[in-house]
This record gives C-alpha cells, structure tokens and sequence, in this order.
C-alpha cells in the first residue's frame, strides 16, 4: 500500500462547484454571485442586495497549480474590502466543506487564513499574520485539503503550538492549540509560504497523488 488514500465519493468537477441556477459574475469582486433562496439558508452571512442575498463563493486553486506556491504579503489594511474577503472565505469553506482555508487557496496572496474545525461549524476563527511562537510534541494526523480534492495522507506535526495572529479587525490575539485544530493552523501557515501536504511526502507518492488527480480530472471532465 502507498499510505495515500483517495475518496470516489469526495470527486468534485471544477466548474462543477456553481449550480446551474448560480450565475457566477466575474466582474466583480471575488466572484460574486447570486443564491436563489434555497442557498440562504446555508448562508452564515449573506448581504442584500434588492432583496437577494448576495454570496460569494470563490474558486479554489488545485494542486499542482504553480500560484499555490506563491509566498504571502502580511495584511496591513483592515478595510471593508478585508471584511468581504473574509466573509467569502468562510463561504467558500463552510460550503466546500472544509475546516480550514488559506488565502493562498483562493489566489489571494496575503496572510490570511479562516477555520472551523467545531463539529456544530459555529466557531470561526480568523488568523491574520499569525506567527508560531511555541510548539511542543509531534502527532501523526490524516490530512486533506480543498486544494488537492479526493486525497489524504497521514502528516507528522506539532501536537502543541502557540500562535500569536491579528483578528478579522487586527486586534492582537494569542491561541493556545492542540489535536486538530493544531494540525489546521500548521497546515494552513503552510500555505501562505507556498507549501503543501503533499510535499511531506515521498517523490514517489506526490507523483502518485499528480496522477490520481489527473485521472481524476480526466474523468470528471467527460461525465
Ligand atoms: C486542512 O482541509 C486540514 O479532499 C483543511 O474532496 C485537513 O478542509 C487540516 C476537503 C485535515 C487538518 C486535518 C478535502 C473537502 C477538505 C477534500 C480541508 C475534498 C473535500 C479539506
Ligand atoms: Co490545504
């Protein structure tokens, strides 16, 4: 066995993320675009606009796309557009699902991460400029990631980490983490410097995974 796992079930299309009654606008920011009303109820924050809830769902960059290697810029403006993008982040995330997403996944290059790894997905965290100031012990955790869709593969990290960050409106906050939501941030932190899950593992099996998501591509693209 190659230790690198892969879920039929879990096979998404590309473009297959907008719904046929989804119009995506790509004019404006982030990609906006238009729920009917049956996305509402998914929605945690939708805005109005003429009496439709206005989401946004962005597109999230897959593996082994060169951009995903892009270093971030730490965020210095905590404006309105800041907020949009963070709101469409969780959008994008929670919608996915997932439990954690990097700016970086969605081709903007600043330190910016979003999570949730509650069961409920009712706590959000922001992460701005985090930096890990401590860490302790190692875990060995089965990792995913919404930028290489359908594979997991174990990874060794910290067990504990302390991490000093910005919130949503640049307040100073320090988090004290442990089990998953310690891996996330580490596997989060590690894309805004352009790093994968996938490079933890041997040449052999990330030429595997390239593969696995071709052929996987591959036949989404013909269904
Ligand atoms: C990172 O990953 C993570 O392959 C967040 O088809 C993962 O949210 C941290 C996802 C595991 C700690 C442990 C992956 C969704 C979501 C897929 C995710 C997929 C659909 C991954
Ligand atoms: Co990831």
């Amino acid at each position: 066995m190659t230790g690198v796992s892969e879920r039929k079930s879990r096979n998404r299309v590309d473009s297959g993320r907008f719904a046929s009654h989804i119009a995506p606008s790509a004019q404006l920011p982030y990609n906006f675009c238009r729920f009917d009303a049956g996305g509402l109820a998914a929605a945690p924050a939708a805005t109005f606009v003429r009496n439709l809830p206005l989401m946004s769902q962005l597109t999230i960059l897959e593996y082994p796309d060169p951009r995903l290697r892009t270093k971030a810029q730490p965020v210095v403006v905590f404006d309105a557009a800041l907020q949009a993008l963070i709101d469409a982040m969780f959008e994008t995330m929670y919608a996915a699902p997932g439990i954690g997403l990097a700016a970086t996944q969605v081709n903007v290059h600043k330190q910016l991460l979003v999570l949730d790894v509650s069961e409920e997905k009712n706590r959000p965290l922001v992460l701005v400029n985090p930096r890990i100031v401590a860490q302790d012990g190692s875990q060995t955790y089965q990792e995913g990631c919404l930028s290489v869709p359908g594979i997991y593969a174990d990874v060794d990290r910290a067990d504990r980490i302390t991490v000093e960050a910005l919130d949503r409106n640049g307040q100073p906050q320090q988090i004290e983490a442990e089990g998953l939501l310690a891996v996330c941030i580490q596997h989060e932190m590690d894309h805004l410097v352009g790093k994968l899950f996938v490079d933890y593992l041997s040449p052999l099996k990330r030429d595997l995974v390239r593969r696995k998501l071709e052929k996987q591509r591959r036949s989404a693209a013909q269904a």
